[in-house]
């Protein structure tokens, strides 16, 4: 298994638009294991394929100890009630901001087996396959953003995005050693 870099915000991948994903192959199977383990590491409950600089239309998802690979997602129901809750992004580091969106969703994609099933959630699993499903078509809960909100959060992006060259941000594959200061001599 691999830790995986993550891309950020101004890399373009994360504005395309996914490929569907035929044959569930063994180099896809091994693609979503290191995407579960990049996501665990970064302390996320959802990670989409773009996040990881793949354009196969799949993600992970594991909102409570339950993990669940969405591939070929389609949102099939979507209930006209709306709820507002704080997003954020692991590939926009340190900005968050309120997004509103149907309070729950049924979703039919296929898992790692090549079967089609169907799940249908409010609340944060709600609201966390519908962030990942939007990766998977190149939307970013910044775009659901007011425009002064909007402003604001990419004000804040302008200041970080500097940490990330090349728009890639490399997560310390040793968790323990992320408590230690950076500059500090191996
Ligand atoms: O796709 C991603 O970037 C991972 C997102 C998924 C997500 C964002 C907002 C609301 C639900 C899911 C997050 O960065 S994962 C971090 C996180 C952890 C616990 C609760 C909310 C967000
Ligand atoms: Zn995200």
């Amino acid at each position: 298994m691999s830790i995986l870099d993550i891309r950020v915000l101004g890399d373009p991948i994360l504005r395309e638009e996914t490929k569907e994903v035929g044959e569930i192959t063994d180099e896809i199977r091994l693609l979503v294991k290191n995407m579960f383990e990049t996501m665990y590491l970064a302390k996320g409950i959802g990670l989409a394929a773009p996040q990881v600089g793949r354009t196969e239309r799949l993600a992970v998802i594991d909102v409570d100890k339950q993990p669940i690979v969405i591939i070929n997602p389609e949102i099939i129901e979507s209930d006209s009630k709306t709820s507002k809750s704080e997003e954020g992004c692991l590939s926009i580091p340190d900005v968050y901001g309120d997004v509103e969106r149907p309070a729950r969703v049924r979703v039919r994609a296929m898992n790692l087996e090549g079967e089609m099933f169907e799940i249908e959630s409010g609340d944060l699993l709600g609201r966390c396959l519908q962030h990942e499903i939007d990766h998977l078509h190149g939307k970013l809960f910044v775009d659901y953003l007011s425009v002064l909100k909007r402003r604001s959060a990419m004000a804040k992006w302008t200041k970080e995005k500097d940490k990330y060259p090349g728009f890639i941000r490399h997560l310390d594959s040793d968790p323990a050693r992320s408590h230690e200061h950076p500059d500090e001599e191996l």
